[in-house]
């Protein structure tokens, strides 16, 4: 068994309604679990091997509930084409967009593509991030989407970090199966998914609904037919247009319904009646200058817990900052600095299924926790482009970045 004790610090908690500040903190781990968190002066144990955090704020491990790590290849070319005039319906019909990165994911092998997402995992690990969802959905034939879900799996276990895995084969229509969607849709339901529950590959199931994705009849056959195999399910979500993709999702309840600029103040309260969690995803808004903002009032005032996220991705989100997403979820969608944090803790954990091991500062939750240069939490949204994280803990294993 090991313990080890933290001092001096300021415990932002992430309890109740507040950030649940305490002051001059003590924090005593057992194995990878908080055996006991709170005032110094109270602390039960002492003769213990102590680190002194030197007055830093800490925070429990941030969670990014919404990333497409795995995969090969950029954008950057498209980036630059669309900056020079040529629209994103002439990139795709050239092939470009999520083909492009299908291509270069199929034929990347299985350790190229772990050495290039446990880069990404690690600039996201170096701003306090413990806890990652990775999506599938680059693959999009049989092979690659689970050698895309082994990725994502060796990245839990080889890495300092949890993961939870996403089967998204519902990303994209795949070349094989062009002008055939619904046999696309037959092919995932009644081939890969069942391969993928077997083989132990994902945690969950989430489809892209939107005039360039996928209906929401097909968004609900795939989903339906991973809850029926015992997977949480998640859906990407009026993104672009409003095909009531979240309403149905949380009919089905799911875990989280992911984007929603197009979702309407009149469905939210039925994400509430499910437990439906709205992720908010301001890097993809900002990155493909959208200006339709989500119904943040509506969600605010029916009490859906909003989750944010990176959702990393070499199309529309590539940013490996989880810290700007925060920024951008106040600046950009006025979300205030308390809960664009609990976004990235006690709703991130809940948009994955979690809250019982991760997300708050508490005795028996995981000892998960980020340790950041500031004097208080607002700090972490008020700057953009900074990295004010000292230190990080995964599981009980503390690592200094002084
Ligand atoms: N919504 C998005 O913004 C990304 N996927 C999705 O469902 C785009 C992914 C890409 O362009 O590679
Ligand atoms: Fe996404």
């Amino acid at each position: 068994m090991s313990e080890s004790l933290f001092v001096n610090f300021t415990a932002a908690t992430m309890v109740g309604d507040s950030y649940g500040l305490i002051p001059d903190a003590a924090m005593w781990l057992r194995n990878e679990r908080i055996a006991w968190i709170g005032p110094r002066k109270e602390c039960p144990v002492h003769s213990l091997h102590r680190t002194d955090l030197a007055g830093a704020l800490v925070t429990p491990g941030l969670v990014d509930c919404h990333t497409h790590l795995v995969y090969a290849g950029d954008r950057a070319n498209e980036f630059e084409a669309r900056l020079n005039g040529v629209s994103y319906t002439d990139i795709a019909k050239a092939g470009g967009g999520i083909m492009s990165t299908v291509r270069n994911t199929r034929t990347a092998s299985e350790d190229e593509l772990f050495a290039l997402a446990s880069k990404r995992a690690g600039k996201l690990m170096r701003e306090g991030v413990t806890t990652l969802e990775i999506k599938s959905g680059y693959g999009l034939d049989a092979d690659s989407e689970r050698k895309m879900l082994r990725v994502a799996t060796r990245i839990g276990r080889e890495l300092p970090m949890s993961v939870q895995r996403t089967f998204l084969g519902a990303h994209a229509l795949p070349p094989e199966f062009a002008g055939r969607g619904d046999d696309y849709i037959e092919f995932l339901c009644r081939e890969l998914l069942p391969l993928i529950v077997q083989e132990k590959l994902a945690d969950a199931a989430d489809v892209f609904c939107e005039g360039i994705g996928f209906s929401r009849e097909q968004s609900r056959r795939v989903l339906a037919a991973a809850r029926d195999a015992g997977l949480a399910v998640k859906i990407h979500a009026e993104q672009l247009s409003d095909l009531k993709g979240a309403v149905m999702a949380a009919g089905l309840q799911a875990l989280s319904a992911d984007h929603l600029e197009y979702l309407t103040p009149e469905d939210v309260p039925i994400l509430k009646q499910h437990g439906t969690v709205a992720v908010l995803l301001p890097g993809a808004y900002y990155y493909l200058r959208e200006t339709k903002l989500p119904p943040i009032a509506a969600l605010r005032e029916h009490g859906v817990p909003m989750a944010l996220a990176s959702d990393h991705n070499p199309g529309t989100s590539p940013t490996h900052s989880l810290l700007l997403a925060l920024n951008m979820a106040c600046t950009l969608f006025k979300l205030t600095p308390l809960e664009a944090l609990r976004g990235v803790t006690v709703n991130g954990a809940i948009a994955l299924g979690l809250q019982a091991e991760i997300g708050t500062l508490e005795t028996n939750k995981r000892a998960d926790f980020a340790v950041f240069d500031i004097a208080h939490p607002a700090e972490l949204s008020y700057r953009f482009g900074d990295n004010p994280c000292v230190g990080r803990c995964a599981g009980g294993e503390y690592q200094s970045y002084r």
